[in-house]
């Protein structure tokens, strides 16, 4: 039964701020850290409602990822390390919401509909990032976890993915690796050992990485990891949360976003870089030409390598494995083309929002995505792997099985739950060693499509409604057929709008044949939005 006093009691202390609404947006929630005791309060309570309902751990992760210092947020993480299931998605806002006299009968409501069982055990993993406001919050979670009697395991500082992969080991037994930070290390190095020592036996010269931590957890984190890290590959680790701000003018949505180096990491011309964001689940690579000129290396060419990577792989194994690229509508063209017509592999567009790239992702053998932004990982399912695995094990063919072991060893390394840039920087970086690609070499594979993405300040963001994969605008009336005659004026040309799940904004997306035009473009169709 519910402690009816004891809710009243940790409502008050985590009371709910007259008039405000939130939504769980494609992050979870977001918002001022001050505004958010409530909801965190509240997503304990539901974290423990969800795992009652599935019979099986949830996660809650504190973080506001790359958005600034005094923002904070908080997500749900299902049974196997996914995003949380889109209808509780309701319930969540529904519970954020409630007037504090109204908790009890919304919990009640939830657990009707969701047909849960209020008398079985509930068990709830905990994770947070280094925001100051980070540890109270988290505490607010505990109360509300707590209330309704339930169990839970506080992780501390762990990075976005970390959470994940402790989540989905614990509920597959083992299978998936030990629910410790030192079996994730230990899981990943072993992986990447075991990939890298054959281009290290080929005499290939040490690898060298300067990495931006954007002041975050990923910093923490790979100190951590280096005890387990091979010394063939020297990483440099900067902006590491000790002098400056969380993101402040760095981290891999700053570098995507201004198509500049962060501050605080100096490159000299042709050194690998690369940015984390503050909760460390995207990665962005990049480098300084010998004339000075920044080159970025997006999420994009992250999935390109990747797939022209595995696609080989997936040949030298001769498995009739099916293989995919699941991109967003922000994805540049020109990535599209190129993986289409030159790595010919399908490629699939859905809806912004990792729940939607790891949803389509789920129905290939092989399924890669990634967001421009540099959020993405790879999907085996659960057959390729095994056919993978017994390959690598009893083919007799040895260049068959050696092919078998190195995409054994890429189920391991992979963070298969969700993107993660430790995760993802060993995957490039094994790739990069065992190709002997250069950064310059890959970033060469295709040149981008000149683009530029603009945010719009509108009164009501939600009068936008969009499809196919939110590259038309159905509503409001005549937006469309505006956004299709200014397309019509460039070359080589396309434009979209589609209200933001994070920020109260409708943002503008234009690609054309140079960057006025894309600059243009843009600029006439936001004119359009208002
Ligand atoms: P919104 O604010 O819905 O555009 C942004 C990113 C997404 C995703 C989410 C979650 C862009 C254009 N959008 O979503 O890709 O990463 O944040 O963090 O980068
Ligand atoms: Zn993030």
């Amino acid at each position: 039964e519910m402690d009816v006093e004891g809710l009243k009691k940790y409502s008050a202390l985590h009371p709910k701020p007259a008039g405000l609404t939130l939504q769980y947006g494609t992050a979870g929630f977001r918002s001022k850290a001050q505004q958010l005791e409530h909801v965190m309060f509240r997503m304990g309570m539901l974290a423990a409602l969800r795992s009652r309902a599935t019979g099986a751990t949830i996660g809650v992760m504190v973080t506001a990822s790359h958005n600034p210092e005094e923002d904070n947020g908080v997500k749900l993480v299902d049974p196997l390390g996914e995003m949380l299931h889109p209808s509780w998605e309701e319930y969540a806002t529904q519970l954020a919401n409630a007037e504090d006299q109204e908790l009890q009968k919304i919990v009640t409501d939830i657990c009707q509909k969701a047909a849960v069982n209020q008398q079985k055990d509930a068990s709830v993993f905990i994770g947070r990032d280094t925001r100051p406001s980070s540890k109270e919050l988290s505490q607010a979670v505990i109360d509300g976890i707590s209330v309704l009697g339930g169990q839970y395991h506080d992780y501390g500082l762990v990075t976005t993915p970390q959470l994940h992969y402790m989540v989905c080991c614990q509920n597959t037994q083992g299978q998936y690796g030990k629910p410790t930070l030192e079996g994730y290390y230990q899981k990943l190095s072993k992986a990447f050992m075991e990939l890298i020592k054959k281009s290290l036996s080929s005499g290939e010269a040490q690898r060298q990485l300067k990495i931006d931590c954007a002041n975050g957890i990923g910093a923490l984190k790979l100190a951590e990891m280096e005890t387990y890290f091979p010394k063939e590959v020297q990483i440099q680790i900067y902006n590491d949360g000790t002098k400056e701000k969380l993101n402040h003018l760095c981290g891999a949505d700053f570098v995507k976003v201004h198509q500049k180096p962060p501050k605080g990491l100096d490159m000299e011309p042709n050194e690998s870089c690369c940015s984390f964001d503050g909760d460390a689940d995207r990665i962005v690579y990049y480098y300084k030409d010998t004339a000075g000129h920044f080159h970025l290396i997006d999420g994009d060419k992250i999935a390109t390598l990747i797939s022209i990577f595995l696609k080989e792989l997936l040949a030298k194994v001769g498995q009739t494995l099916k293989m995919a690229v699941v991109q967003t509508a922000y994805a540049n063209g020109s990535s599209t083309c190129y993986l289409e017509e030159t790595v010919q592999v399908p490629v699939h567009c859905v809806k912004t929002g990792v729940k939607h790239l790891h949803h389509k992702a789920q129905e290939f053998d092989v399924g890669i995505y990634f967001e421009a932004n540099g959020h993405g990982t790879v999907l085996f399912s659960k057959a390729a792997e095994n056919t993978i695995r017994q390959l690598a094990k009893e083919e007799k063919d040895d260049a068959k099985r050696e092919a078998a072991k190195v995409l054994e060893n890429m189920i391991d390394l992979i963070n298969q739950t969700v993107g993660d840039a430790i995760s993802d920087m060993l995957v490039i970086e094994a790739i990069l060693a065992l190709k002997g690609l250069t950064l310059q070499q890959w970033d060469a594979l295709y040149t981008d499509f000149p683009s530029r993405l603009l945010k719009v300040q509108v009164a009501d963001r939600q009068v936008i409604d969009t499809t196919d994969a939110e590259r038309r605008a159905v509503t409001p009336p005549g937006l469309q057929e505006k956004i299709d005659a200014l397309v019509k004026k460039y070359k080589l040309s396309r434009a979209f709008v589609r209200p933001s799940g994070t920020e109260d904004v409708v943002r503008v997306y234009a690609e054309a044949d140079t960057q006025e035009n894309a600059d243009a473009l843009a600029h006439e169709v936001s004119l359009a939005v208002y």
